[in-house]
């Protein structure tokens, strides 16, 4: 059993993240996203009909771009990232807020970065997915699907180099699983027993493709075995299952044995981008709401004597407070100053 103030602080990041993004949502609105027009009806010429075509891309509310949340998948980055110390580093995709609230980055500087601030986690040039902390060893988030994988190489490469014990971690989806990057990744880190831990978050979904129809085996897991690295399912929302997983996987890789997939079955409660996008049944949502990964750890806690409901209330209130002080934080801080682009030219 871990200590109490390990469980606590897993608890803790949890609930941080689900505060964080559901607090989100009160500062976006991407009913646009879903409002696609039908080209055949409205376009007059070949010109109109790229503009009138697909997505409307432009959010309304405080927080500008993409927000893809993982409400519902907290437990996997918590597991993993328990494991880490602030020098070892990850990357992640798109769907980046929970990996970098769970690695300890600040709960303002994300906030700020959303909200396209100065004080923001990049400066407030990159928004939802592009959260970066070298200091934290957050090595960014990624809007090109699979685009990461490679990038978790080379810190990996350079602690063996090094001769560190560092590893790095690579968080994907299901989607990102099946890209030309995550193979040649694989292959390269096996070859090289480099310290990565593959970590594929199968929330059954690519945007609104279910994982089946572009997935010939049904675990992503049983791919390692084709690179002779290790591959283990776990459930995604039982946080000590994957705890236990990673740390293992952790332990090989800090040992000089190489990289190890895991593949964490996951759910997102909420839709792909925004909104719900209507792919996922409620049927569905309901039977995996039953498994959400918060109340199950908090079962767990109880169950093992460690908390009870008042610290669960406690922690709820303490972390809601954060999330007041964090939007204070964001709306007073500057835009950045379009001079400053200056320093990102060549
Ligand atoms: C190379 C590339 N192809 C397509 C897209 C559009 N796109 C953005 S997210 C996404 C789905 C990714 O699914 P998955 O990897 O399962 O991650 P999840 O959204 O489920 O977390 C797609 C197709 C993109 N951003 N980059
Ligand atoms: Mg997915």
């Amino acid at each position: 059993m871990l200590e109490r103030e390990t469980l606590l602080q897993m608890l803790r990041r949890m609930v941080r993240i689900r505060l964080f993004e559901e607090r989100l949502k009160e500062y976006y609105d991407y009913r646009g996203y879903c409002e696609v027009s039908d080209p055949d009806d409205e376009a007059q010429s070949s010109d109109e009909l790229l503009t009138c075509v697909g997505y409307d891309f432009v959010s309304r509310g405080v927080i500008g771009g993409a927000v893809h949340l993982s409400i519902g998948q907290e437990a996997v980055s918590v597991g993993v990232c328990s494991h880490l110390n602030d020098d070892d580093h990850i990357v992640s995709s798109h769907r980046s807020h929970g990996h970098t609230l769970a690695k300890g980055c600040s709960v303002d500087k994300a906030l700020a970065e959303l909200m396209g601030r100065a004080t923001g986690l990049s400066g407030g040039y990159g928004g939802s997915m592009h959260l970066f902390d070298a200091e934290h060893g957050m090595l960014g988030g990624n809007g090109i699907v699979g685009g990461q994988i490679p990038l978790a190489l080379g810190p990996a490469f350079a602690a063996r180099y090094r001769g560190t014990s560092q590893v790095s971690v690579a968080f994907f989806g299901d989607g990102a699983a099946n890209q030309g990057t995550c193979h040649e990744s694989m292959n390269l880190a096996a070859l090289w027993k480099l310290p990565v831990l593959f970590v594929c978050e199968n929330n059954l979904y690519a945007n609104t493709t279910p994982a089946q129809l572009s997935l010939p085996v049904p675990d992503v897991a049983e791919r390692a075995h084709g690179y002779g690295m290790p591959g283990e399912a776990v459930d995604g929302q039982d946080v000590m299952a994957v705890y236990e997983v990673a740390g293992e996987a952790v332990d090989r890789a800090r040992a000089g044995d190489g990289p190890t997939l895991i593949e964490a079955k996951t759910y997102r409660f909420e839709g792909h981008c925004g909104v719900s996008s209507g792919h996922q049944s409620p049927e569905e949502c309901r039977c995996w709401q039953q498994r959400d990964p918060l109340p199950l750890f908090e079962a767990y806690l109880q169950e093992n004597s460690i908390a009870g409901a008042a610290e669960f209330e406690q922690i709820r209130q303490e972390t809601l407070g954060e999330m007041d002080d964090a939007v204070q934080f964001a709306i007073d801080s500057p835009f950045p100053e379009p001079a400053e682009l200056d320093r990102f030219e060549a």
